[in-house]
């Protein structure tokens, strides 16, 4: 039976990849972090009770910005595949907290290739990098693929830089089977609350249901090539399932304004919008609503700018090329934008629906803060 360690097991990549490789027979590690509420609502459905004969899913505590326990663990497992997905992965917040970033994302990528050769699994241990499209950052080229000059443009991808090329470094020089994946956005009713797919899904739905009455965004001009987490971690597996190892880009090779994202967003609640104004200024008016379930007023400002959300440097175009992971992974998308849409629409509706029937029946909801 095949072992694999999964760093970030408790975000929505770390989710669907250990759901994924359970399947596939596998025994799956985890890496999970301290925190002072319970953090693993994502794989609570995956839990085995450590008790039982025959566990498959392990978790194990730790941080990317420890070296001891990770030498520790990853000894104790000796995995046959490490997939280090764990980082704070937020490309804004990256801005206020860089230090740890670059702690956690650049130099835990390192901690983890020295621990390989540390333990002498270097012949043993395959690594697969969660490398990113936000390397590309400032647009050199597109569709970007393999060979696209990196530029990246927050402390987030510079972090992830240090990781790309170290990954690349231990592969040449010491022989490690250590591959990058450089994955564009890729999104899933698990996404984060935070990154701007979900945040759009979740708000449409409260605004549909009467809980919220504005969403507030930033750069809707920004353009992003957004896949399905599902199909993406099938990717990082095909990745290191290889001969050789290589680093590859997954993506669908079409792009799409946050702006078209929320249109399609309130499509799937009967809603059309008329977007007026430009820049800060600008704002979406419901123009048409024709679903009798969510009755929307017509001519109610329902998008509204917030420069707040604005980045001091910002990523206009991400719109990758596959075709290297198309022909050598032999991989394709299965869910199209409009799918994925549709599915983390549903997702949330059905979420806040129960919200809503507290609420109705004179329960408090909670503030969430975006
Ligand atoms: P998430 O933010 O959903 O998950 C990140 C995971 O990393 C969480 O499990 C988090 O733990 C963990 N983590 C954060 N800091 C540390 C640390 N110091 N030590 C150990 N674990 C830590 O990200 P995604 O699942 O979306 O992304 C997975 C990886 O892929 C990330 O590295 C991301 O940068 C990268 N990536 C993501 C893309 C995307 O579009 N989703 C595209 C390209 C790359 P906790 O739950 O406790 O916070
Ligand atoms: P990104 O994802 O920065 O591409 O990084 P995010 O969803 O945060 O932003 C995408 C684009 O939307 C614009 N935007 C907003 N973003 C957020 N979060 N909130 C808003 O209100 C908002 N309004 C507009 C952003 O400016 C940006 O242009 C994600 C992460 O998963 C990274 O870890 C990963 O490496 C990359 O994708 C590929």
């Amino acid at each position: 039976m095949k072992k694999a360690l999964i760093t970030g097991v408790t975000g929505q990549d770390g989710a669907y990849l250990a759901e994924f490789l359970l399947k596939k027979g596998y025994e799956v590690h985890g890496l999970k972090r301290r925190s002072s509420l319970f953090n693993t609502d994502r794989i609570d459905h995956l839990y085995q009770d450590p008790h039982d004969d025959n566990v498959r899913f392990k978790l194990h505590y730790g941080d990317l910005s420890d070296s001891t326990n990770l030498i520790r663990v990853i000894q104790e497992v000796q995995p046959d595949e490490i997939y280090n997905l764990g980082a704070m992965s937020h490309v804004k917040v990256s801005f206020d907290t860089p230090e740890y970033t670059a702690n956690a994302d650049g130099i835990g990528t390192l901690r983890l290739l020295e621990a390989i050769r540390i333990l002498g699994l270097v012949n043993k241990t395959k690594i697969y990098q969660a490398s990113t499209s936000e390397l590309y950052g400032l647009v050199q080229e597109v569709p970007q693929s393999e060979s696209t000059p990196f530029y990246p443009r927050s402390p987030y991808a510079v972090a992830k830089m240090y990781a790309y090329w170290i990954t690349v470094n231990y592969r040449e020089a010491y022989g490690i089977f250590a591959s990058n994946g450089i994955l564009f956005n890729h999104e899933s009713p698990l996404r984060g609350e935070t990154f701007v797919t979900r945040k759009i899904t979740r708000a449409v739905s409260k605004i549909a249901l009467g809980l919220q009455d504005k969403l507030y965004l930033g750069n809707l001009d920004a353009k992003r090539d957004w896949g399905h987490a599902k199909d993406y971690v099938e990717a990082m597996w095909l990745i290191l399932q290889q001969e050789k190892p290589e680093d590859f880009v997954i993506a669908t090779g079409i792009t799409t304004t946050v702006r078209d994202f929320v249109k399609m967003a309130f499509a799937e609640v009967g809603v059309e919008l008329e977007f007026l104004g430009a820049g800060v200024s600008e704002r979406a008016l419901v123009k048409n609503c024709v679903n009798e379930r969510y009755n929307l007023e017509v001519g109610s400002v329902v998008v509204c700018v917030d420069e707040a959300y604005f980045r001091p440097t910002e990523v206009d175009l991400l719109i990758g090329n596959p075709e290297k992971a198309n022909t050598k992974l032999g991989w394709q998308p299965k869910y199209d934008l409009s799918a994925l849409v549709q599915e983390m629409m549903r997702a949330d509706l059905s979420s806040f629906e129960k919200e809503l029937m507290l609420k109705e029946a004179g329960y408090d909801v909670k503030n969430q803060y975006e």
